[in-house]
């Protein structure tokens, strides 16, 4: 028996230096444009947060707006935003420092003044952005609302991301909200549907007496995927992910920051009118977090 073994092979030639200087032409660009695209994907969606510990949600807090009369709300914590142009709703007022003062005796005070004459109408809006935020957890303000034609009062969270993704990308939750009439209340979550389109969830709750005619103390509660909003300890909403429409996006597990605004006029309360007061007044007594793992949810 005799075995034959095949000749050896060949070693295939070296490619022509050609092909190998066109892979690489092309390859280097190709690499560099998928690292570009993924460092800029994870910038678009993080920010990069993850770098830098999340500040607020392990610490309570709690905001009773002692000080002066006139004195400003405290500047480690809140911003006065000032300014006009509608804020995207085609608002009338223009927001002043000189709207929003401490009360000496409590409060913070947000002021609309509507100049009897039809002058430019002047208020208040504060911020808590780059100062303060949460992902989880109980945030609550009691407040006394004001109540009259083309104004609206609001208590609102924005995410942290919204100079960066803008709005709706960034997500917005409606504490509370009363355009005109505070005989029912109104809560909203607004959020991204693909990168421009805008979804919405609605809330309105009518309520025994108007809440103009009293403080009452409004909750947010941010759970993973959930938000509870409860006016003096009574659920007035409870809103989970999947309530969110078809194709929508649930962006409000980010981090969040406060607002207080009192808008005049503009697209959804209207103009004001003769019935509506010259001087018109929100009163912000105290505003506390809890930690998630410092509370029960307020959710039965
Ligand atoms: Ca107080």
């Amino acid at each position: 028996m005799t075995l034959t073994t095949p000749p050896p092979t060949e070693t295939s030639a070296p490619r022509p230096r050609r092909r190998r200087r066109r892979w690489l032409t092309l390859g280097i660009p190709a690499g560099i444009l998928v690292i570009v695209l993924v460092i800029t994907g994870v910038w678009w969606f993080t920010g990069f947060s993850f770098l830098t510990p999340k500040y607020g949600d392990d610490e309570a807090l709690f905001d009773d707006f002692d000080g002066p009369a006139g004195s400003k709300p405290n500047s480690a914590f809140w911003s006065i935003q000032t300014g006009g142009g509608g804020w995207g709703n085609n608002e009338l007022q223009e927001y002043t420092e000189d709207a929003v003062a401490l009360d000496g005796e409590g409060n913070l005070v947000i002021t609309a003044t509507i100049p009897a004459d039809g002058g430019t109408p002047t208020s208040g809006r504060i911020t808590s952005h780059n100062k303060w935020s949460f992902s989880f957890g109980q945030l609550s303000a009691r407040v006394k609302l004001p109540e009259a034609q083309g104004l609206l009062p609001a208590f609102w969270l924005l995410g942290d991301n919204i100079d960066r993704v803008g709005w709706p990308n960034a997500g917005e939750v409606d504490i509370i909200e009363t355009p005109n009439d505070t005989s029912r209340s109104r809560h909203h979550l607004h959020g991204p549907i693909g990168w421009t389109e805008h979804w919405s969830l609605n809330q309105g709750v009518d309520m025994p007496a108007p809440l103009a005619d009293d403080y009452h103390v409004y909750t947010v509660e941010k759970q993973p995927g959930r938000i509870i909003i409860a006016i003096d300890d009574q659920v007035v909403w409870d809103v989970e992910e999947w309530d969110v429409p078809l194709t929508g996006r649930w962006v409000f597990d980010e981090p969040t920051h406060v607002l207080f605004s009192l808008a005049v006029g503009g697209n959804w309360p209207g103009d004001p009118d003769a019935t509506t007061p010259e001087v018109n007044k929100m009163l912000i007594d105290w505003m506390a977090y809890t930690p998630a793992d410092q509370t029960e949810t307020i959710a039965p």
